[in-house]
């Protein structure tokens, strides 16, 4: 049916046309009865593709790695009840990541609203607290404006998700309306009195740090902060899971501020005498559970740019609170540096030297309980290019990205600023599937067994995506903790495990595994070069826990951190 003719079609052809107006050309999803309309409606329409997952956690975090890949929002549509509160943790993460997501729910029939139905829910008070939007749309005549809504609040200011609820009845509804499209966004810009202040600010500072976050992961937006970086010979930071937006072996490259950061590093940072926060909410893991910067009262001088006034000053005194789109406040920031001068040379090169310096691993990496899960990670370092992508769950396993993968720019990282577990997967088939390359997902027995499920998603798809297992028998992070804080009592952290070569191979992938290091390098290259989706499990040593610590010596050298 032409969009320009306005026949009268179902709400649901209508939700669809507007979906593909909207520029979406994917969507993740795990069918409902609730919405069989809406499946009926993108059987016609050829832009979308829909790609069916095993969870509907699944579904959404891919659709919020294909909103980090592509800057759009991302589509997933679960069933009413069951289907939606499964995929409650993907709107969690799309808050805590500030990533652009539009979920669609199913919901029961208009009449039977508040009667408790089967399977009825009430999505804005369940999800009120999390999403940027709610509707419940019982007008069939409102469906293209309404999702035109959601689009605009899932990407104006800081992005974040909108949940759509369609009741089956009024779905099946016939309407008039026509499809809307995108609207033009509005963009919060920075005044000229606040870029001097913050210009004058900066060129006083003696020892400037600039702090990164996620709003510069798109490629262009890279070059922007490097541009700028260069331009006042700042320092950079970057916020917790952004390893990927500068690199790291750039001289001015200060380092990751994840957990389990050495305390002499988080000294010299707070040495700083003025923080540019940029494009990062400065949330608890960035800012060290809030002690860098400290909380209420900074040290340090502290310029936050964000383009959510609401963050803004909210838990840190601010001196230069400006509410403002990150990259276009670095543009014009850039501009106004002082070039060539390298004033602020000595103390970037020492915040490098030390971020260097605390990658220089000490001990072999080997270990008599298991493979060194780091050792994995240098020989991975070594064979990906320029333009890798990984993705990886919750667990410490990561942690050895931090010491033994210098992450270039040009390669990318999709992680759940939200701590999630069960992201890596569907990130990774999410990844594949849009750009069409070798991507490597990392991830721990515990993670892999909660979406691991989505490897049948990338199966069907024949995706090149090598999933890399660190088993080591135990929710490890939670084990170095219960260390911390409960010596020699554990309990509820250790893990039977399937055999997870058999099980991949169950699944279709082509399967490995490595039990001794010598076995390390062959292996990965072979998984790296498999047709179609690979599994490596790697017999993990669980001693050598993470790439900070060991079990044994966690307790006297950590405090408990979140993991
Ligand atoms: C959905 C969810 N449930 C629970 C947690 C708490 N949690 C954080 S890390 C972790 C254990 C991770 O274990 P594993 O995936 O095996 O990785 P490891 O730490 O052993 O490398 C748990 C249970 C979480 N972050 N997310």
């Amino acid at each position: 049916m032409s969009e320009a003719r306005s026949n009268r079609r179902t709400a649901a052809q209508l939700l669809v046309a507007e979906l593909a107006a909207q520029g979406v050309d994917r969507v993740f999803c795990v069918p409902g009865e609730s919405y069989l309309t809406v499946l009926d409606a993108l059987y016609d329409e050829r832009r979308i593709e829909v790609v069916t997952c095993r969870h509907e956690s699944g579904a959404g975090f891919m659709a919020i790695a294909d909103a980090k890949l592509t800057g759009r929002p991302g589509v997933a549509l679960v069933s009413r009840g069951p289907g939606a509160t499964n995929a409650a943790i993907a709107v969690h993460t799309a808050q805590q990541d500030a990533a652009p997501l539009v979920l669609l729910i199913g919901q029961i029939d208009r009449r039977d609203r508040g009667r408790r139905a089967f399977q009825e829910v009430d999505y804005a008070a369940a999800f009120g607290s999390m999403a940027k939007y709610v509707a419940e749309i019982h007008d069939p005549d409102l469906i293209a404006e309404t999702v035109a809504q959601a689009f605009r609040r899932a990407t104006t200011g800081a992005p974040g998700p909108a949940v759509i609820v369609l009741p089956e009845d009024m779905l099946a509804e016939e309407t008039a309306a026509t499809v809307l499209g995108p609207q033009p966004r509005p963009v919060a810009a920075a005044s000229l009195a606040a870029l001097d202040e913050a210009a004058e600010l900066l060129g006083a500072a003696e020892a400037p740090l600039l702090i990164a976050g996620p709003r510069f992961a798109p490629m262009e937006a890279r070059a922007v902060l490097r541009a700028a970086a260069e331009s006042w010979g700042v320092p950079v930071a970057v916020s917790f899971r952004q390893q990927d937006l500068f690199d790291n072996e750039h001289p001015l490259y200060a380092g990751h501020l994840g957990y389990l950061l050495p305390k002499r590093r988080v000294a010299s940072y707070q040495e700083s005498d003025l923080v540019l926060a940029v494009g990062t909410r400065l949330g608890d893991a960035t800012t060290q559970n809030y002690r860098f910067p400290s909380a209420p009262r900074p040290k340090q001088r502290l310029i936050h740019v964000y383009d959510d006034p609401e963050v803004l000053g909210a838990v840190f005194e601010t001196d230069l609170p400006i509410a403002a789109e990150p990259v276009a406040f670095l543009v014009a920031l850039a501009e106004r540096g002082p070039g060539a001068s390298r004033r602020h040379t000595a103390w970037a090169e020492r915040l490098h030297r030390q971020h260097y310096a605390d990658l220089v691993i000490k001990e072999p990496l080997s270990a008599p309980d298991g493979v060194v899960f780091g050792a994995v990670v240098q020989a991975l370092a070594a064979r990906l290019g320029s333009d890798a992508v990984l993705t990886h769950d919750a667990g410490l396993n990561n942690s050895w990205l931090g010491r033994c993968f210098p992450f270039r720019s040009s390669q990318r990282l999709l992680a759940a600023v939200s701590g999630a577990m069960g992201i890596g997967v569907p990130a990774g088939v999410a990844a594949a599937l849009r750009l069409k390359r070798r991507v490597v997902t990392l991830v721990g027995d515990g993670g892999f067994l909660m979406t691991g499920n989505e490897l049948a998603t990338a199966i069907e798809h024949r995706l090149p995506l090598t999933i890399i297992l660190a088993n080591n028998g135990s929710y490890g992070s939670i084990r170095l903790n219960q260390e911390i804080d409960f010596p020699g009592r554990v309990i509820a952290t250790d893990l039977v495990n399937p055999n997870f070569k058999a099980l991949a191979e169950a699944f279709g992938a082509k399967a490995f595994r490595i039990e001794r290091p010598e076995q390390i390098g062959a292996t990965l290259d072979a998984a790296l070069a498999a047709d179609g989706p690979s599994v490596v499990e790697v017999m993990t040593s669980l001693e050598r826990i993470s790439a900070s610590t060991t079990l044994e010596r966690g307790p006297t050298r950590l405090n408990r951190t979140t993991l």
